[in-house]
């Protein structure tokens, strides 16, 4: 009596893969084209049945500050690469000032209302760690050691240009008005004037030698609309983060609110 060898298990799948899939002779050729066409429409069915389900699955899920709970956890992904990959030491491309645009393009209004504000009254309103209040004019802010590049501002829309901006860095600001305890605290919380727009940035990135508090672009005062007297210029952050029109900065450890992430973005916005 002759053994039959028993096939393995791939050589079954295959055969099961060839019969569904592959050409069968004995099958006319419009035969085979209904077996194809009724083969795809089944593929489609179900995965487009899975598609339904699990979209309904995540819109149902709970929320995480704007976004579903399932998403959230991969924009905090995100920031633990980010905050990783970056360091003080790690500096955005900069660019001769010639090269950078006359046209600065101009986003998000929140916070930016013309009819209640007098830029001529405007005062930075710092508490301090301890609890004090600096209210610090835009002259004094001038006299502090001037800082300025051109780097390549990207706006998580999906636009970037290459612009030119000058002011005090925010670690010379901490420095001058000896805010040094704020650096052991986690956070700096930013608002406009009428709080419309706020943003949290934490402390490293507060630190970083490229974050300046802007008082000039293309090399001129800078215009309200584009924040004047004083705004937030962070190259190592996405626009959402450059906050124009600082009225208010605060220090914290706990993470202080932030328009975009309240509207389901990431906290971190790193580049
Ligand atoms: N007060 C305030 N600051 C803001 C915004 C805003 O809506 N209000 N939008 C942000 C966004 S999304 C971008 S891209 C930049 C745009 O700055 P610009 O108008 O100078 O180009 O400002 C940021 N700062
Ligand atoms: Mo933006």
């Amino acid at each position: 009596m002759s053994e039959r060898p028993k096939p393995s298990r791939l050589a079954a799948a295959r055969q099961v893969l060839r019969r569904a899939f592959g050409k069968d002779p004995q099958l006319t050729v419009e035969q085979q084209i209904k077996r194809r066409t009724l083969i795809s429409f089944s593929v489609f069915t179900v995965l487009g049945a899975a598609a339904w389900k699990s979209w309904f699955w995540l819109k149902d899920q709970p929320r995480d500050h704007g976004v579903q709970a399932t998403l959230r956890k991969g924009l905090d992904a995100n920031k633990d690469i980010f905050q990783h990959t970056l360091s003080p030491g790690h500096l955005a491309p900069t660019y001769p000032k010639n090269v950078a645009t006359t046209h600065v393009r101009r986003n998000g209004d929140a916070g930016m209302d013309t009819k209640n504000f007098d830029p001529a009254a405007w005062r930075l309103q710092v508490t301090t760690p301890d609890n004090t209040l600096l209210s610090i004019g835009i002259d004094e802010l001038r006299q502090l050691p001037f800082t300025e590049f051109a780097f390549e501002f990207k706006c998580i829309e999906g636009w970037s240009q290459i612009s030119h901006w000058g002011g005090v860095k925010f670690s010379d600001f901490i420095q001058h008005y000896g805010l040094e305890k704020a650096t052991a605290l986690q956070y700096a919380g930013l608002s406009t004037p009428d709080k419309e727009y706020y943003v949290g940035i934490d402390m490293p990135s507060a630190l970083h030698p490229q974050t300046l508090l802007c008082y000039e672009m293309s090399g001129k005062p800078l215009p309200i609309d584009h924040g004047g007297p004083l705004r937030l210029i962070i190259p190592i952050k996405y626009g959402v983060k450059n906050l124009k029109r600082i009225s208010n900065i605060y220090f914290s450890d706990e993470r202080p609110p932030d328009y975009w992430f309240e509207r389901g973005y990431d906290y971190y916005c790193g580049l």
